[in-house]
Parts: structure tokens; C-alpha cells; sequence
């Protein structure tokens, strides 16, 4: 089967996303996402200038070969550009070979290893009473685990909290929006939130929290160590992980479990984090960390250390991507949770999928392939509007982490 076409498709339905379509002289056509936001357009450039051209005329059942064509035949390897790049493509061939075994396409991966798939989703509000409020609308729902991030006092920003309680989307803008960051204030007050929140719901609903790279490691040791009676589900990104050692300073003071990899990309930015058994879980996704593919091997390596998978899942992840994360999330043995930040109606729209939701879990749907489609049409009807995500400046002016 030969790859015939491979376009790049552009389309804003409320947001940016970027994605692959490969066609093929069988007739069969794939998708994978490419969005990488704020940095939409770079993937973009890099796929139609540097990597469709040499797709034309392979055989589109050689996954492996291809994704080791545009892995090691890429000098400058790896980074978030590349490897968003290389999962599109690694995501639409594994599409066209599930759709060619007229197969859902976890059943290539080898089956079912559970019936459904525990999400989270997303409770924010401006303070820890309308947090609280929002953790409770999400229990109505029928959701087993919620993230729980509110507005810190004295702080006009924070990450997480948004005015759209649903659909949460920080980028925006022309420039990046300038925030104002205060971890002391931060750390003060994220304990306060976890024990109002067990008061009032108790301890059966998994309950987990976004640190987004703020804290240095020792304030996250302090903030990990602060949070144990309130036994979250995980504490994510609790400080910066290029330094992947700076990990076991946090691991020496608290059992709270650590969950970190949104931003990694390759199993490189993991490896001594999951050998050294100093995080829970890796939060790498289908779309920035070379697909299925590699994501499979990430996760197999995580399995040897009793490390567990706990993909993103925000907006800013197409339906594509999330289509894809279910089928690899239902066949891994060592899966943990999926982050489940829903889409808006219009962004479902564009991108009909057969995955649904129901009691707190996801299923893939057992369409042929991931499940998911574009309508180009509709697609075209959404231009690309650049938008960025805020950056954090300290008190003082001083650069710092968003
Ligand atoms: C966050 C994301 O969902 C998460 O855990 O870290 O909202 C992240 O900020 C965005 O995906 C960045 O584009
Ligand atoms: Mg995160």
C-alpha cells in the first residue's frame, strides 16, 4: 500500500490544531494530530517542507521503518517540533493499518487489558469556595478523579483557572500575556484547598493538582510533604524536569505521588526518572512524543519500574490525539489515568469521533482504526489565528516559569 498524498490541515474551530492527513493508492486515508500550541506553525513548515515529500511513494505498512527514517534520518533529532512532527505521521499510518485490518485499532496493539478508561477532569475557580463548587459539579457528573487548581490571593493569575469553567484554553493573543508569579503565596495557600476539598467530599474521590513547573525542588518538597494527609491522586509537574536527578531531592521528602512528562519528547527526557523510580507516573502524550510508536516503548520501559501512564490531555491536544491516546490507554497493562479536558461542540465537529464518555471513564469505540475524522470542509472554514501561551514573570521582574 502506497502513500500517495499527505496534507497538512490547519484549522481554528475556538483554537488552533494541526493535522496530518495521509492518503493512499489502496484508498484507505489516515490521520494524527500535529498541534503544538504556540508553536502551531512551525510543526507545519516542518511537515510540509521537510517531511511529506519524502512520505510520497513508501509503503505505508512499514510504521516502524518510517518512523526510524524521520527519527534517525534527521540529523538534528528530537525536540517538540520533530517529535510532534514524527507522532503525525506515526499516528495516521497506524490509523491506515487498523482501518486495512478493518480493526479498532487497540486490537493491533493486543486487545483489551480493561473495559474502560479512568479520566480526570478539570475543576478551577477564582477562589477555594467556587473551586470546591466546581469539584462538586464534576462529582454530579460522574467523575472518579479531578484536578483542583484555584486563584491564589494577592495574585491577579495562576494556571488553571479560567473564566470558562468547561473548556480551559490559556493561549492567547497576539504576544504572550505577561502574568505575575508568587511561589511562597502559592505554597501557602494550595494546602488550604485540599483540606477544604476532603471536608466537604471525603476521600473516595480521587483528587490530583497541577503544580506546572513553579516551584524549585526544594519548595516542591515542601509543597509535596504538605499535601500527604490529603493523599492526592498525583502532584504534577511539581518542579522543572530538564534536571531529571532534581527529582530525588523531592522523592526523599514525600510519598505524595509525582506525576511529570507533558513536555517531554523523547523516552530520553525520562529514563533516569523512571529507572530511579523517582516519579508515579509519565504523562507523555501520543502527539508530542513520536506517536504511538514511541509512546508504546515510554510506557514498556515505565512497566519494568512500576511506573505508570498518566497521558495529557488538555484542549490544546486535538480529538486526534485523544482518539489515539484511548486505544493505546485500553491495551497498556500499566496504565494509569487520562487527563480529559473536554473539546468544545464546535472543535467536535470538525473532528466526529467514536470515543464517548460516561460514569468517569472513556471508551475508544471499536471503529476501525483510532476513530477519529476530519471534515475538511468545516475545517476550512476556521483560519489559523495565532495565539500565545502567557509567560510568568516573578514579583521583581525576574523571568520565570509558566
Ligand atoms: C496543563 C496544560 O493539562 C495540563 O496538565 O499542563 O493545560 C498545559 O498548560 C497546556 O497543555 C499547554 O498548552
Ligand atoms: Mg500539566
Amino acid at each position: 500500500m502506497k502513500i500517495t498524498n499527505a496534507k497538512v490541515i490547519v484549522t481554528c474551530p475556538g483554537r488552533n490544531f494541526v493535522t496530518l492527513k495521509i492518503e493512499t493508492d489502496d484508498g484507505l486515508t489516515g490521520i494524527g494530530d500535529a498541534t503544538l500550541n504556540g508553536r502551531e506553525l512551525a510543526v507545519v513548515s516542518y511537515l510540509r517542507d521537510h517531511v511529506v515529500p519524502c512520505l510520497i511513494g513508501r509503503d505505508a505498512h512499514r510504521i516502524e521503518d518510517i518512523w526510524q527514517y524521520l527519527y534517525r534520518g534527521c540529523y538534528w533529532r528530537r525536540g517538540p517540533v520533530t517529535m510532534t512532527a514524527v507522532a503525525a505521521v506515526d499516528t495516521a499510518l497506524w490509523d491506515i493499518k487498523a482501518k486495512a485490518a478493518s480493526m479498532p485499532l487497540y486490537q493491533l496493539l493486543g486487545g483489551r487489558s480493561r473495559d474502560r478508561v479512568l479520566v480526570y477532569g478539570h475543576a478551577n475557580g477564582r477562589d477555594i469556595e467556587e473551586t470546591s463548587d466546581e469539584v462538586g459539579r464534576y462529582v454530579e457528573m460522574g467523575y472518579k478523579a479531578i484536578r483542583a487548581q484555584t486563584g491564589i490571593p494577592g495574585l491577579s493569575a495562576t494556571y488553571g483557572v479560567s473564566s470558562d469553567k468547561m473548556y480551559y484554553e490559556p493561549a492567547n493573543g497576539t504576544v504572550p500575556e505577561e502574568n505575575v508569579w508568587d511561589t511562597p503565596k502559592y505554597l501557602r495557600h494550595v494546602p488550604q484547598l485540599f483540606d477544604t476539598l476532603r471536608k466537604r467530599y471525603g476521600f473516595d474521590v480521587h483528587l490530583l493538582h497541577d503544580a506546572h513547573h513553579r516551584p524549585t525542588p526544594q519548595e516542591a518538597a515542601s509543597l509535596g510533604k504538605s499535601l500527604e494527609e490529603y493523599r492526592l491522586f498525583w502532584l504534577e509537574d511539581v518542579t522543572p524536569a530538564e534536571n531529571q536527578e532534581a527529582f530525588r531531592l523531592v522523592r526523599q521528602h514525600t510519598t505524595t505521588p509525582l506525576a511529570v512528562g507533558e513536555v517531554f519528547n523523547s523516552i530520553w527526557d525520562c529514563n533516569q526518572l523512571i529507572q530511579n523510580q523517582l516519579i508515579d507516573y509519565v504523562r507523555a502524550t501520543v502527539v508530542h512524543a513520536g506517536g504511538i510508536t514511541h509512546l508504546r516503548r515510554i510506557a514498556d520501559y515505565a512497566s519494568l519500574y512500576q511506573v505508570r501512564l498518566g497521558s495529557h490531555g488538555a484542549t490544546d491536544l486535538s480529538p486526534v490525539c485523544m482518539g489515539a491516546a484511548l486505544h493505546l490507554d485500553i491495551w497498556l497493562p500499566n496504565f494509569g489515568i487520562q487527563e480529559y479536558m473536554r473539546h468544545t461542540e464546535e472543535t467536535d465537529t470538525v473532528f466526529p469521533h467514536a470515543y464517548s464518555f460516561s460514569d468517569g471513564y472513556l471508551h475508544p469505540g471499536d471503529a476501525p482504526g483510532h476513530g477519529v475524522e476530519i471534515d475538511e470542509t468545516l475545517a476550512a472554514k476556521y483560519p489559523y489565528k495565532p495565539a500565545y501561551l502567557p509567560i510568568n514573570r516573578l514579583e521583581d521582574g525576574t523571568m520565570w516559569n509558566w
